[in-house]
């Protein structure tokens, strides 16, 4: 495999991503949910690095670009690579966006030799569940979990995820269409870490052994809203004080907990006035461990946490589970081969848990399926500070080609 030029396309990788982040739902930061309308820009940037090497780029029905680099032979089956294409709100230009923008650039590096398998890289419609709540949309539709209730759902504008489909200008009731045929060889993507770990010792590239579990709830504490100047402190039944109590104590038991991280990201209160006491507080929760039984035990304790603040304030609560996502295994004889790979790039690879969710920890329940990390620098992600290294990435790109090659000839 020649691997000259790797520097230069690395650095056309990082570029590229930097010019996805300006497809954006807001002026001056980076914000793409799901089938927002700068969701059509990404496509068409992407179709366009994509066409010019004989791929054929198709759009889902549920939103996901999906990109075929034929295989020496017709019907011949498929090698996934890919990633997701939406964004937190103030988000980074790499998370997603950089394993899609990678697999094209593997695609370009190989020269148009083909394989004994077909391509395709995926672009995930949505991964981080910021329109809907909840996370995994795009994927879910791979493998045939994209259901009536998910399509139900609505986001803060009343819009259901089937119509959001529709308003992009896509057929719902092709959703069955997008499901992976029995055929897919394997799914690997290439994310960055979004952490400490690969910088701290050094390495540029990891290899994902398991996807941490996660839990999202929003808890909503109702109390009465009255007047800020003449309601006494004694008769008082504010939702942002009972939800404040609460919040240090979800931080408390996380700290006390070896393993559990535990963030209240988002908080809403009504009416939302200075000078009103809040008669309600809607907040969001997102629990992770590499245990499960330890994730859903400490949900189950923050649920009776809120229970007996609420209580004793004397408001109610309640709350509604989002997501409750098991952990999962990474395929085993993929981590080997991804192992391989790195060395043969004459880095030191480093095996390790993923704390954040991935699309990968959905497709893994239908087909084998690999992650590579690239290290984040200061570990900063879903953030605009969020950055990668050239180098990292010209590492990256020359293990997916080793990977290739691998695969090729296990299949030969
Ligand atoms: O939240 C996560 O774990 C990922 O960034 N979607
Ligand atoms: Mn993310
Ligand atoms: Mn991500």
């Amino acid at each position: 495999m020649r691997m000259h030029g790797i520097k230069n396309r690395a650095e056309v990788v990082v570029n590229r991503c930097q010019k996805l982040a300006g497809f954006s739902e807001d002026l001056a930061s980076t914000r793409r949910t799901f089938l927002s309308p700068p969701m059509h820009d990404c496509h068409r940037e992407i179709a366009g690095w994509l066409s010019p090497l004989g791929v054929k780029v198709s759009i889902d029905a549920a939103g996901n670009l999906r990109g075929v680099y034929p295989a020496v032979e017709r019907n011949a089956p498929k090698l996934l690579i890919g990633s997701h294409l939406d964004t937190v709100p103030n988000a980074g230009a790499y998370d997603g966006i950089l394993g899609v923008v990678l697999a094209v650039a593997l695609l370009e590096a190989l020269g148009q030799r083909r394989f004994p398998f077909a391509i395709e890289v995926v672009g995930f419609s949505e991964e981080e569940g910021v329109r809907f709540g909840a996370p995994f949309i795009g994927s879910r539709a791979l493998i045939g979990r994209l259901d009536d209730e998910l399509l139900s759902r609505c986001d803060a504008q009343g819009i259901s995820v089937r119509k959001a489909i529709e308003n992009f200008g896509l057929k719902p009731g092709k959703i069955s269409q997008a499901v992976l045929r029995a055929d897919t060889l394997a799914y690997m993507e290439f994310h960055i870490e979004q952490g400490p770990v690969l910088e701290k010792l050094g390495r540029p590239l990891g290899v994902i052994d398991t996807i941490t579990g996660q839990s999202r709830l929003e808890f909503t504490f109702v109390g009465r809203a009255n007047h800020a100047g003449t309601t006494p402190m004694d008769v008082r039944y504010d939702a942002i004080a009972a939800a404040a109590e609460w919040i240090t104590a979800v931080e408390r038991l996380a700290r006390d907990t070896s393993g559990l991280v535990a963030t209240v990201g988002r908080i809403n209160a009504k009416p939302g006035a200075t000078n009103v006491i809040a008669g309600e507080a809607r907040l969001s929760l997102d629990v992770r461990h590499g245990s499960d039984e330890a994730r859903t035990g400490a949900v189950d304790n923050l649920i009776c946490l809120a229970e007996q603040i609420a209580k004793r304030r004397g408001l109610s609560v309640s709350d509604n589970t989002l997501l409750n996502q098991q952990a999962v295994r990474m395929d085993p004889i993929l981590m080997n081969e991804i192992e391989e790979a790195i060395r043969k790039t004459g880095c030191e690879p480093h095996h390790m848990v993923s704390g954040a969710g991935h699309d990968a920890m959905i497709l893994a329940e239908k087909v084998p399926t690999g992650m590579i990390f690239l290290r984040t620098p200061g570990g900063i992600s879903h953030d605009p500070a969020e950055s990668v290294e050239v180098e990292d990435v010209a590492k990256a790109i020359e293990c997916g080609l080793h990977l290739l090659d691998q695969i090729a000839s296990s299949k030969a």
